[in-house]
Formats: structure tokens, C-alpha cells, sequence
């Protein structure tokens, strides 16, 4: 936070959006009427199963990136032909159990072997269980856009290396109508900017800090040039915030940038793909191009 704030450009990762309340609250923005993505991409998955099924061939091991929604995952578990383990990674260890004890529980055939780790960083995986199929990366959720372009580009490689001779399946939103994607990011109910707000009042309630939610408002546009909805927490009016006993200050209108959510078109994620060392494969999408669903091949 002291980092964050004590930059010209005040941003900082979204991935402090996630504190328990904060993935509830995320998990409210998943059922939003107009935050079309998650209900898009269960659909893609749906649809496409079976071929998704045919392609990984019998007992993959899927390694998903994030223990993100377990709807998503049984989906894929369910279409599988007798998939041999399930590795989850997570850099929050609670959320990793609790994932992997409601699988187990279901999959009882199902190797599941959670992986605390930080799936930014360089990966050691565990040794998938005797006589696997291929190894079947998973990421859905367009969770790639939230990174940089050359986090991106970083993330794709490491997981390239570590889907060696197995696939990646990826979930990627698409570039639309403005107007679709700002309804997504600010949505009638306000959820989206709880959730954006969420973060003061985890810095409040963790780090001791006095961030007065009513003095910030929720900010979320789509900056087309780049291609990508930022949002920000924009100070109403001139206020200090105090970390550690040292004051920062903020003028009227400034703001601390909390999230880029980047769009691609399927050539641009397939180019990107290929930089990163992946072979693409089938890509599907919804009749109305709202989201895309890509298969990535990488060569042993
Ligand atoms: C997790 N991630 C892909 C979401 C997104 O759309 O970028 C996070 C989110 N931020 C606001 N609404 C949803």
C-alpha cells in the first residue's frame, strides 16, 4: 500500500481485491444480468464439451490456474473422458482446501493435489499419478486480461513449459461495444463498485488505515486505444489517508487505479498465444462474439 500510494500514478494489483468478502462479492458480479461473461463462457463450455473431451483424450490431469469456480471445473470434470488428477493452484491456501475437499468428495476415482503457489511466479508442479493422459491447462474466466501485456505474455510461456506435449484451455473476453462493457463494470445494483470499494475498506480493516469509503466513488471505463476497462477508486473531494502514521494525500478527482480488465480479438489472443510457444487449436464462441474459448496446443 505504502508502494501504491506513494506513486506518481497511484495503482495498485487487483488481486487484493480477494480477501473473503471481496471473492463473495466477485461471486455476486458472476450472476449479474449484465456481466455477461461467466454465464457466456458455462455456456461455451456446455456446447463444446464434447469436442473439448476428444481432444484431451482419456485421463488428462488438469491443472487449473487460479481455484476459481469449481461450476467451471466440474463442467470440464463431467465431459472428461476418466480424468486421472486435478491440480488446483492458489495462492490462498484456505480457499485451495475448501476447493479441493468439495472435489474429492465428488470425484472420489480424482487425484486431487493442491498446489499453494503463485501462479505468476516460475511453477513446479507435482508428479501427475501413474499412466495419465495428457496434461490439461484450464484458466478460464478472461482472468488473463487482468494481467499486462507482458505478464501476459510471461504468464502463457511459463505455462507453456509446464503443459509440455498437453494443451492449455483458455477463456479470453472479446472486444465488443463499448456500451456492453461498460454496463458490465457498472452494474444497476452497485455490486461492481462494492466490490472496487471492498479494497479501502480491506486496507482499513488490515493495515489500521482510516480510508473513508463515502469520500471515494467506484470509476470504471472502457480506455479503447488499449483496448481495456479500467477501474479506479476516485476521490471525491481533497482528503488524507494515514498507513503507519505517514499521510498521503489526494486532490479532488485523483485516483488509485485498482484493475486493468484487457479485450482481445481471437487473432490478437492467438498471436499472443504463438509468441508464448503455443500450437493454436480450435477457438469457440457465442453467436453474438461476447467471449471466446480457445484450445492451445504445447508441443512436447
Ligand atoms: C476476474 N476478472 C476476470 C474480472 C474481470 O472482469 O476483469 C474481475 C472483475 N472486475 C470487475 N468485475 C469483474
Amino acid at each position: 500500500m505504502h508502494a501504491a500510494l506513494g506513486a506518481a500514478r497511484r495503482s495498485i494489483s487487483p488481486k487484493y481485491f480477494y480477501d473473503a468478502r471481496g471473492s463473495q462479492l466477485f461471486d455476486a458480479i458472476c450472476e449479474l444480468v449484465e456481466y455477461y461473461p461467466t454465464r457466456t463462457e458455462l455456456g461455451l463450455l456446455r456446447t463444446h464439451a464434447g469436442e473439448i473431451a476428444a481432444l484431451a483424450g482419456p485421463q488428462a490431469e488438469v491443472v487449473e490456474f487460479g481455484a476459481g469456480s469449481l461450476r467451471k471445473v466440474r463442467l470440464l470434470l463431467d465431459a472428461l473422458d476418466r480424468p486421472a488428477g486435478y491440480v488446483p493452484i492458489d495462492i490462498s491456501g484456505e480457499h485451495l482446501a475448501q476447493a479441493a475437499q468439495q472435489l474429492r468428495g465428488d470425484y472420489p476415482g480424482l487425484a486431487v493435489q493442491p498446489v499453494v503457489a503463485d501462479y505468476t511466479q516460475p511453477l513446479q508442479l507435482p508428479a501427475g499419478p501413474h499412466k495419465t493422459g495428457m496434461r490439461l491447462g484450464f484458466f478460464p474466466g478472461s482472468t488473463i486480461g487482468n494481467f499486462d501485456p507482458e505478464q501476459a505474455l510471461r504468464f502463457l510461456r511459463m505455462a507453456a513449459r509446464v503443459l509440455r506435449g498437453g494443451a492449455l484451455l483458455l477463456g479470453a473476453d472479446l472486444v465488443k461495444d463499448p456500451a456492453v462493457l461498460h454496463a458490465a463494470y457498472n452494474d444497476g445494483a452497485g455490486v461492481t463498485a462494492a466490490f472496487n470499494l471492498n479494497l479501502l475498506a480491506r486496507a482499513n480493516r488490515e493495515l489500521g488505515m482510516d480510508f473513508d469509503l463515502d469520500g471515494f466513488a467506484h470509476g470504471a471505463f472502457y480506455n479503447s486505444p488499449r483496448r481495456r476497462i479500467e477501474m479506479h477508486l476516485v476521490s471525491r473531494r481533497a482528503q488524507r489517508v494515514q498507513l503507519d502514521g505517514q499521510a498521503y494525500l489526494f486532490e479532488e478527482g485523483e485516483t488509485l487505479h485498482t484493475e486493468n480488465s484487457h479485450k482481445f480479438s481471437v487473432d490478437s489472443l492467438r498471436a499472443l498465444a504463438v509468441e508464448a510457444g503455443f500450437t493454436p487449436g480450435p477457438v469457440w464462441t457465442d453467436p453474438n462474439r461476447l467471449f471466446s474459448l480457445h484450445w492451445l496446443a504445447s508441443p512436447a
